[in-house]
């Protein structure tokens, strides 16, 4: 039988929603996902993290969760439109403030669409990640291993999981982030 591929999603907010504050969305998201369908299996922490490119922003909350289902990456990925939508989200900035982000990390070890485009979508300058954003789906995603405002509240969940690239798990991609990176990530 074919496992059922675990999924890692990141949810952020920094702007209230008609919901209310960032966490009380995030709260509100993770219901909405499971009533689409979805099992939720762990939650982790909220996290207040400070905005990113700094002072672009109030800080955000941040959450990560793990769940498993029978959608596919593109299902669910369209789920997670609707209920962005649904929260207020609106078609903004790349990186602008928003009162409901969820991001695709990872599907099992999926590589979408393929290891090419990952890896040139992986490479990709700062000066050129601000300006350009894939029109599709890239699995990993492609800034996932960067980030304390997403590696730190997937240790919560996911420690062990394994890039399917990189060859490393979320702890060791955790603990290879500056120190200073991951302190400012700190429990609501
Ligand atoms: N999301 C962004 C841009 N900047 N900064 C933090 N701290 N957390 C986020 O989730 C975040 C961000 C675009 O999705
Ligand atoms: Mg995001
Ligand atoms: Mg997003």
């Amino acid at each position: 039988m074919l496992r059922e591929q675990e999924k890692l999603i990141a949810l952020g907010a920094n702007l209230s929603s008609a919901i209310g504050s960032p966490a009380e969305t995030l709260r509100a998201a993770i219901d909405e996902l499971s009533a689409s369908g979805e099992c939720v299996l762990r939650v982790s922490r909220f996290y207040a993290t400070p905005c990113f490119p700094a002072g672009a922003g109030p800080d955000y909350v941040n959450a990560c969760i793990v769940s498993t289902g029978e959608s596919s990456a593109a299902e669910l990925l369209s789920v997670m439109h609707q209920i962005e939508h649904k929260f207020g989200r609106e078609r903004e900035q790349r990186w602008g403030s928003r009162s409901l982000d969820l991001d695709l990390l990872a599907h099992g070890g999926e590589i979408l669409p393929d290891v090419t485009s990952y890896s040139k979508w992986r490479m990709l300058s700062l000066e050129e990640q601000k300006v350009r954003a894939p029109d599709e789906l890239i699995l990993p995603h492609p800034r996932m291993h960067e980030r304390a405002f997403v590696l730190v509240p997937l240790c919560d969940v996911a420690a062990d999981w394994r890039h399917p690239l990189l060859d490393r798990t979320v702890r060791q991609l955790c603990e290879a982030l500056p120190q200073e990176a991951r302190d400012e990530v700190k429990p609501l």
